[in-house]
């Protein structure tokens, strides 16, 4: 008997609602809810292969214990066992930092990951702490922390109401957009131009985004910074700046505008490699729009002015009056965002608390970048422990993270690792415990984070669409295990940690006055919390306490689990609407345009207008049916166009002697990859791609399907030095290689 359940894909960041087909507890099909209020039936590829992702047979089932070397399968019982054996010892002997963290992208697309990795570093103490946010987005984090005092408000284009759209170094048709959640983002774009809007798109390739554009200025790739800064000169020189409401929220503008000056289009031109007229061009129809968005992602922030660039992001939003208004780039609401409190002066954001010990790298966020991981492995100084120890959850940095080589040397040397993962891979292969999530149909979804980052306000929750299968662990109670584990409660009832969480929380909310639940005592209010477990009880108390919450029957009608779960297809919360200066937490308490760290970074974007460096650099790709490192192992997924070639211009392809389809050797600064190569003029010249994930070679996982094609890892052409100084993030695009015709 087949039957129906709803199930919101954790594939990507655009988080559609599904309606999947069950056949017993096998998920045998997958389409779009058409009654999701945000998807409305939405659905790519990838959503469609969700059985297949999730029923795929390499999924581990129990967990893995290593015993005289080798992985043997074990019980739960002795998987935490020996998780408490390796850990505790590194942290009492070494000290905190001797334990290491590293996070990986999935943790932002699971119940789990969003509810007990803050759990287990705040026990942990740990400032050796390392996520995939330093191969991705850190440098907006970085700028949203200077700009406006808090690292997570990061302004979302407006995308079904704005006039004009300038898209930066982003491929949402591939990607399904970032930083930027939108369900069929394709068609979104198409309605923007089917309504007379108008897009614009830079990228050194001729994506099929880009095909989709009014205008594509193929750049040369890390320039964004310049284009920026060069725009901006031009809204103050032609006199184009109008902040509109903004004004009385903003300070530094005349500071910015002296400190760009020399950035002109003429000036930019020839580093950028476009059109001084076309730079102006796009000044000034960003100012005439009547409303209008500057949205960047993956291709402005993995480069060596990512921080810069994302700053001037918001800087042209801001001086075109487009921050914070319908049309232009707004700070969305989330339902499970905490109580929103008065306006007023913050805290302000600090970067460089502490540093990196090899290198003196910076923190950002309370992280050290994940391109330092091995050196903080493998090398020893007297400025204090290595790390010894590794928690390792949802991450695959072998092949995620510049020089997987020397990382996976530097992992084999570890005292001790843990990874929670399905896979048996690169990475979790040298784990000496492997702990298995169940697969995505056995376990809740509701997205804590990219509700922050959606470009309408909703809200929705799916619970299990099938139970978990006799053996299996929930991933939160996997989680909540490990933390105590880590932490000498060995032992302990895992529901203890969602206990406390929910005491403190409570706690301190009742001592806010500006919570609907004021003065009122917390114990009687964990009492009132529904839910079917830890999780949902905190989910419950973040609803009930959040913008739209009841709090707690202060708000009688607002949100709570109970009235989620009385809308399976979620509850839309209406438009992005203004919300400044509420979210600010600047020490002024307003948009402060030009923080200082910004300031003292300019002289270096002043020396890149020099730079012309006359070789080739590689930028990647996405494709539409992948995801990262970890779905090649899905046959319907990959073959066709998804496969690991080099994309190469034609005219480099004569000049090099390089033939479709051959191989060609491709050196990097950290080493070199071989790779069929793939003429196409969708690349701009000077310029290869090679898509990143790939490299599936490695003695000892388990990913019986992505070994027979298992691709190169475009990161090992990297040494790990090459970074972002602000945000610590790598530069993973316009990084020089040199080609030769292999063989
Ligand atoms: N050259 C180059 N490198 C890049 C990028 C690039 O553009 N170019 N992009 C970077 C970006 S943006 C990112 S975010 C990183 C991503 O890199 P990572 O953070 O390493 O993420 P993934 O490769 O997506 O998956 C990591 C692991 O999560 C596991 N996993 C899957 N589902 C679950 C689950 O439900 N629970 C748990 N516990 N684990 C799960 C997978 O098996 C895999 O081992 O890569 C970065 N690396
Ligand atoms: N299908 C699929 N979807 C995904 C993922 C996936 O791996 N596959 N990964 C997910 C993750 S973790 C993330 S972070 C998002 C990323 O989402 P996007 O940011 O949309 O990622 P990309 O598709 O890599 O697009 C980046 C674009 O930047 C261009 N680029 C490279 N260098 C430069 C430069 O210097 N300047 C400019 N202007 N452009 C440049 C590249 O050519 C590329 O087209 O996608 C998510 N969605
Ligand atoms: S666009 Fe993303 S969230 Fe939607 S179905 Fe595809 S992978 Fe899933
Ligand atoms: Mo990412």
């Amino acid at each position: 008997m087949s039957r129906t359940a709803l199930r919101i894909c954790p594939l990507c960041e655009a988080t559609c609602g599904l309606t999947l087909t069950l056949d017993g507890t096998r998920v045998t099909g997958a389409r779009g809810d058409r009654e999701d209020v945000f998807s409305k039936g939405f659905i790519c590829p990838k959503g469609a292969s969700f059985g297949a992702v999730d029923g795929d047979p390499d999924r581990l089932r129990t967990p893995l214990v290593r015993e005289n070397g080798t992985l043997r399968e074990a019980t739960w019982e002795e998987a935490f066992d020996a998780v408490a054996a390796g850990l505790r010892p590194v942290a009492e002997r070494h000290g905190p930092n001797a334990v290491g963290v590293v996070l990986g992208n999935p943790n932002v697309h699971t119940v789990a990951g969003a509810l007990y990795p803050p759990v287990l570093l705040a026990a942990l103490g740990t400032r050796s702490l390392f996520t995939a946010s330093t191969v991705d987005q850190m440098p907006k984090h970085v700028s949203s922390g200077l700009l406006f005092g808090d690292a997570n408000a990061i302004p979302v284009p407006d995308l079904d109401r704005t006039d004009h759209l300038l898209l930066i170094g982003a491929n949402p048709l591939e990607s399904n957009g970032s930083l930027c959640t939108a369900p069929d983002f394709p068609g979104r774009l198409k309605a923007l131009k089917a309504r007379g809007g108008r897009l614009t798109v830079v990228d050194p390739r001729r994506t099929r985004t880009a095909k989709l554009a009014d205008r594509h200025l193929a750049i040369r790739p890390g320039t964004d910074a310049l284009l920026l800064a060069a725009m901006a000169t031009v809204l103050f020189e032609e006199g184009l700046t109008d902040l509109g409401d903004l004004a009385p929220h903003v300070e530094g503008v005349e500071e910015v505008r002296r400190a760009l000056a020399d950035f002109t289009p003429e000036s930019v031109a020839a580093a950028c490699d476009l059109d001084a007229g076309d730079v102006r061009a796009l000044a000034r129809e960003l100012a005439a729009a009547p409303s209008a968005a500057v949205y960047a992602r993956i291709g402005s922030c993995t480069v060596p002015h990512g921080t810069l660039a994302s700053w001037l992001v918001d800087v042209l939003n801001v001086l075109t009056g487009n921050l914070d208004r319908p049309g232009g780039a707004l700070f969305p609401q989330a339902a499970t965002d905490r109580t929103p409190r008065p306006a007023g002066p913050g805290r302000g954001f600090a970067l460089g608390r502490w540093h990196s010990r090899v290198s003196g790298h910076p923190e950002a966020k309370g992280e050290l970048p994940l391109s330092a991981l091995a050196e903080e492995i493998d090398t020893a100084t007297d400025e204090g422990e290595p790390v010894r120890a590794l928690i390792v959850v949802a991450a695959n940095p072998v092949l995620s993270a510049p020089d997987g080589d020397r990382l996976d040397k530097a992992l084999a040397s570890l005292d001790f690792m843990v990874s929670v993962d399905p896979y048996l891979n690169e990475t979790s292969r040298h784990a000496d415990v492997v702990l298995p999530p169940p697969p995505p149909s056995q376990s809740p979804h509701h997205d804590f984070a990219f509700n922050t980052l959606a470009v309408r306000n909703q809200v929705r929750y799916t619970r299990p669409a099938v139970p978990l299968e006799s053996g299996r662990m929930a991933e939160s109670e996997i989680l909540a295990r490990l933390v105590l584990a880590a932490t000498g409660l060995h032992g302990t009832d895992p529901a203890a940690v969602d206990a406390m969480v929910v005491e403190q929380t409570l706690g301190r909310a009742v001592q806010e006055e500006h919570s609907p639940v004021h003065g009122r005592d917390p114990h009687e209010l964990a009492g009132r919390l529904t839910g079917d477990n830890g999780p949902e009880r905190r989910l419950d108390m973040m609803l009930r306490l959040g913008p739209y919450g009841d709090g707690f029957g202060a708000r009688p009608g607002g949100l709570s689990l109970d009235r989620l779960l009385a809308h399976p297809h979620g509850i839309d919360l209406g438009p992005l609407r203004p919300r400044l200066p509420q979210p600010l937490r600047t020490r002024s308490g307003r948009v402060e345009l030009l923080p200082g760290p910004v300031a003292d970074d300019l002289p270096r974007l002043r020396a890149a207008l020099r730079e012309r460096p006359a070789g080739l650099v590689l930028v990647g790709r996405r494709h539409l049916r992948s995801n990262n490192s970890w779905m090649h192992n899905v046959p319907a997924l990959t073959g066709g166009t998804n496969r690991c070639t080099l994309h190469i211009h034609p005219d480099d392809a004569d000049r090099l002697g390089v033939r479709d389809g051959a191989d060609v050797r491709i050196k990097g600064a950290g080493g070199e990859v071989v790779a069929p190569a793939e003429v196409t003029d969708g690349v701009r010249p000077g310029v290869v791609s090679l898509p990143h994930g790939w490299g599936h070679d490695r003695p000892g996982t388990r990913l019986g399907h992505a070994s027979t094609a298992p691709g190169v890892n475009v990161n090992q052409l990297l040494d790990g030095s090459l970074l972002d100084p602000l945000s610590g993030n790598a530069v993973l695009n316009g990084i020089p290689v040199s080609l030769t015709a292999s063989l």
